[in-house]
């Protein structure tokens, strides 16, 4: 890989970072077109799964109440390599989300939401919103091994608890 390359990766992360943050503006459609751009980034948790293979199911309920938000299970073990189909049921009454990184990634990502409280980010690859009372779907590839978490970055949600440890190995 040459310099110019690194370069333009280190750009492009920086970039992705900014558009996450800003994702909500506009028609979804539009936002992620602009994102589609940035694609070339790697993921640090993996990378897209694919709908066409086989993938362990694992479902996770999206709560609030006495003043927590949470997610149910908030723990998960992955085999290194596994794809995995995340089912996500808001059982809620607030708008979720799920973001998968490692913790310094979403919270760094959470600061940006801050500035931006009205507007959740579009649905990158590693990322899903939920509306109350419905269910999504993100299929992921866990490439790599080591501690990431899933995280609602809706500001004051993942602080409220709303955040989820996985362990790939
Ligand atoms: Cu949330």
């Amino acid at each position: 890989m040459t310099n110019g390359t690194n370069g333009r990766r280190r750009l492009i992360a920086g970039l992705a970072i900014a558009a996450l943050a800003c994702a909500g503006i506009g028609a979804a459609a539009a936002a992620n077109d602009d994102h589609h751009h940035h694609h070339d980034e790697s993921f640090a948790a993996g990378e897209p799964g694919q709908a066409r293979k086989p993938a362990r199911l694992i479902e996770i309920v999206m709560a609030e109440g006495d003043g927590k938000m949470m997610y149910e299970p908030a723990r998960l073990e992955i085999k290194k390599g596994e794809q995995v189909k995340f089912v996500l049921r808001n059982r809620g009454e607030l708008l979720h989300e799920i973001v998968l990184g490692t913790a310094q990634e979403n919270l760094a990502h959470a600061e940006e939401m801050k500035k931006h409280p009205d507007m959740p980010h579009g649905d990158e690859p590693n990322a899903r919103h939920v509306e109350p009372g419905k269910t999504g779907e993100l299929i992921w590839k866990f490439t790599k091994a080591g501690v990431f978490e899933y995280a609602c970055l809706i500001p004051g949600h993942r602080e409220a608890g709303m955040v989820g440890t996985i362990v790939v190995k």
